[in-house]
């Protein structure tokens, strides 16, 4: 693995503060790619990760929302832009969030940076803005408080294509207008979601413009409201973390209210186990059923360290096999799935920040040969197709989506390399 050319990639994709995830395909800062990437960049820039950091949360809304795209330049090779998502932000921005990894990112640059007192300086300055973050998510997107998060659109969740929201997304009427995709122009449509998925996609943006992103009218009229496992693994991970920043940096004011969601979500998770599958499976709130598709999404309660000692040790087999089931390792939908597609996205192929969670859940839970495992055969997809992509295809470790890639390039540094 060639590491002058990951920390190259970054440094290549630096915009000024905030690193694109790929050149053309997306030239703007994403959510939980700048939060991945800071990761990457602390291992040999440490002020540069913090600047990411900080960059990422000038985009945060007044309510605590942290937009899923900042939009800080203008830019014509991505669709959709600012215009179609119709914020009045500070700084133009998407109207949804994606899985909450800053906390989690943040405990672990302060970790990692010793004693630094600037380390400390900007985690105590991130702070407050943190809790806004995770208290949107508790407040906007769980009015019910059932312990269980909800996401209103598929790239809420970050997994946009997957097989488990296929049902979901059945529901939700297409868009009539017509637009131009741009993400076809830079990679193969063979790798992309469909024409029917955007429609829907595209539809989903409109309905939260025309609601004013006003909570009560999404969560009371939205034709789409999932339950994403996976982003609830990581809030309740990242909460916990948060937690202990909290306690570090005197913020004890906060935490009561962070400690009562990891309770509630604590409490409810075991309504969507599935001894049949034994994982933890996706909700759609509308039909009120779990998803029954297994994605790497499914297992990520093992990093959100949500399952008990008997579900881990069921979950640690099903890795097993799923390890087995594909060549390179892990796809991203169980490749005994009708609906496993080894090259298509968030349908198949092989995610590294995806399989460092599992792998740290794994490890968490005792299972450190399986962690190691996840870790080499992770290893190999990069070998294989020689190069930092966007993702690996499952079945013969080539290279997919967007090449140099912020994200994958960082992962290899953090987790891979040490
Ligand atoms: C992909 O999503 C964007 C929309 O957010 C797209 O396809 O246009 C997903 O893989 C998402 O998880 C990721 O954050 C983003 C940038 O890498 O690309």
């Amino acid at each position: 693995m060639d590491l002058d050319a990951a920390r190259a990639i970054l440094r290549q994709n630096d915009l000024g503060g905030y690193t694109v995830p790929t050149r053309g395909l997306y030239p703007f800062q994403w959510n939980w790619d700048s939060a991945i990437t800071a990761l990457g960049w602390h291992c040999f820039d440490e002020a540069r990760a913090w600047r990411e950091a900080r960059k990422m949360f000038s985009g945060q809304w007044d309510n605590g929302l942290l937009p899923h795209i900042l939009f800080h330049d203008e830019s014509d090779s991505y669709f959709p832009g600012s215009d179609i998502w119709g914020a009045e932000s500070r700084i133009p921005s998407s109207t949804i969030s994606q899985p909450p990894v800053w906390a989690l990112a943040v405990a672990l640059m302060l970790e990692r940076s010793g004693t630094g007192a600037s380390a400390r300086a900007e985690a105590r300055e991130l702070l407050p803005k943190l809790v806004d973050h995770h208290r949107w998510w508790f407040r906007d997107r769980d009015l019910g408080n059932s312990g269980l998060v909800e996401t209103y659109h598929p790239w809420e969740s970050g997994m946009d294509n997957s097989p488990a929201w296929d049902g979901p997304l059945a529901n939700v009427p297409q868009v009539e207008w017509e637009y131009q995709r741009r993400d076809l122009s830079h990679v193969d449509p063979a790798q992309r979601p469909s024409r029917r998925e955007y429609d829907r996609y595209l539809y989903l943006i409109e309905f939260l413009k025309n609601n004013e992103f006003d909570p009560h009218r999404l969560s009371a009229a939205s034709p789409y409201r999932v339950v994403d496992i996976a982003t609830v693994s990581i809030l309740h991970r990242a909460t916990r973390e948060l937690v202990g920043l909290c306690q570090q940096f005197d913020f004890e004011s906060a935490i009561p209210e962070l400690e009562a969601a990891l309770a509630r979500t604590q409490e409810a998770v075991g309504d969507c186990w599935s001894e049949e599958h034994r994982c933890f499976l996706n909700r759609d709130k509308l039909a009120g059923a779990l998803l029954r598709e297994r994605t790497t999404a499914t297992l990520l309660p093992l990093f959100g360290l949500l399952a008990d000692e008997r579900q881990a040790g069921q979950m640690a087999a099903l890795v097993e096999e799923w390890l087995a089931a594909s060549r390179f390792s892990l796809a991203s939908t169980h490749p005994e799935s009708p609906r496993y597609e080894p090259e298509r996205y968030w349908r198949g192929p092989v995610w590294l920040h995806i399989n460092w969670m599992i792998a740290e859940g794994l490890r968490a839970y005792g299972y450190d040969g399986l962690a190691g495992q996840v870790r080499a055969e992770t290893r190999e997809c990069v070998e294989e197709a020689g190069g930092y992509f966007e993702y690996y295809c499952s079945k013969t470790g080539k290279g997919c989506g967007g090449g140099d890639f912020s994200w994958t390039a960082a992962v290899a540094l953090f987790w891979l390399a040490g």
